[in-house]
């Protein structure tokens, strides 16, 4: 197991490098471009100094999160073949670098959603918030515009201003699409990645849905251990494999998250751990607390057990944290603040030092 630290990229991400580095236990980030528009190939030039900025500063980058797959292709649009052949060539001139490891995830139209970015705790902390209720009764731009307004210094990853400006045009477009297309789209998009992905030696990782529950009516592909099989079955190579995000799985109820790891894993199929706790308020709302197990509802202890069990041996990265030590919502990343993920990545450490011995 690798432990590794998500950081958004320079001028993106208000975590220095250097903080990261002085992280106990960490030893490399994830990153991506997150300028580069879906379906674009990645100029080499940029992942070069990319890499040469994180291994200056100590750190080691394998894994890339994210190469995000263009509505295209995940709508089976005649133009989708177009931006496949750019996403292989984005996966040749990343493995020139040294990645071994790309998470990706085939949501529609919206990545990862929430009601509130900054829900505030008893202790003076905040942190996310996911109401059913609240996404239920509010329109897609609505919610756009929130986010905009709420997370006034970087965007929302998969919620950018110029892709929300058009989310009508894009919802509309998965009108009518079942979930028998969606899975036709998505064995066509692999069955063209993964032969060279094997050539390439890089772990394709897809992400669940996150929240894995249905939101505006678009499919939900990942979502549960059923799912997570028949996506895994479109193309049986070990290179077609999962990150295991134990907060977007287990927020829906009642879903074994080490029973998931133990099978998938035992298959050589996980590739990529994001670990975090989430606490349930009710049967579908939830926020997300700190990563310790009294503090949520997820038992991490069996969660890094079953990691451990199962010889697991890719990365892994502490996910979302609270926002804690007077760090400045406004200016941080939702999520994404740097004491409470450290420490979230320690408590994982320490977990796994004591099961090891
Ligand atoms: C949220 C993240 C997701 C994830 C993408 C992967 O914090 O877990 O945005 O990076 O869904 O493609």
């Amino acid at each position: 197991m690798k432990m590794t630290f998500r950081w958004f990229g320079e001028g993106q991400d208000p975590i220095s490098l250097k903080n990261i580095r002085q992280i106990p236990g960490v030893t490399g980030v994830v990153s991506s471009l997150l300028d580069i528009p879906a379906g674009e190939a990645w100029p080499e030039e940029r992942i070069k100094s990319m890499k040469d900025t994180i291994t200056d500063a100590g750190l080691d980058i394998h894994v890339i999160e994210s190469v995000n797959i263009h509505e295209d292709i995940k709508l089976g649009a005649p133009s989708r073949d177009e931006k496949i052949t750019n996403y292989i060539l984005t996966m040749e001139r990343l493995s020139k670098y040294g990645i071994k490891c790309i998470c990706y995830n085939m949501m529609p139209v919206i990545d990862w959603a929430r009601s509130h970015l900054y829900y505030d705790l008893p202790d003076g902390s905040n942190t996310m918030r996911y109401e059913a209720n609240f996404i239920n009764n509010i329109s897609p731009e609505a919610l756009a515009e929130r986010y905009a307004k709420e997370s006034e210094t970087y965007e929302m990853p998969g919620w950018e201003p110029e892709r929300m400006k058009k989310i009508n045009e894009a919802l509309r477009a998965y009108e009518g699409m079942t979930t028998e297309t969606f899975y036709t789209n998505m064995k066509y998009f692999l069955d063209a990645i993964i032969p060279h992905a094997e050539k390439l030696d890089i772990k394709m990782a897809v992400h669940p849905d996150d929240p894995p529950l249905p939101i505006f009516g678009l499919p939900k592909l990942i979502i549960s251990r059923e799912n997570i099989c028949r996506y895994l079955a479109l193309n049986p190579s070990q290179y077609n494999g999962l990150t295991l995000c134990t907060g977007s799985l287990g927020a829906k109820k009642g879903a074994d998250i080490p029973a998931m790891i133990r099978e998938f894993g035992a298959e050589g199929r996980i590739h990529f751990a994001h670990v975090r706790n989430l606490k349930f308020e009710n049967d579908t709302d939830f926020y997300e607390s700190a990563h310790l197990s009294s503090m949520g509802s997820l038992n991490m202890y069996d969660i890094m057990k079953a990691f451990y069990d199962v010889k697991f041996d890719g990365w892994i990265r502490p996910d979302h944290g609270r926002m804690i030590w007077d760090e400045t919502t406004q200016k941080g990343r939702p999520g994404y603040g740097l004491y409470d993920r450290a420490i979230g990545a320690n408590y994982l450490l320490g977990l796994w030092e004591a099961i090891k011995a």
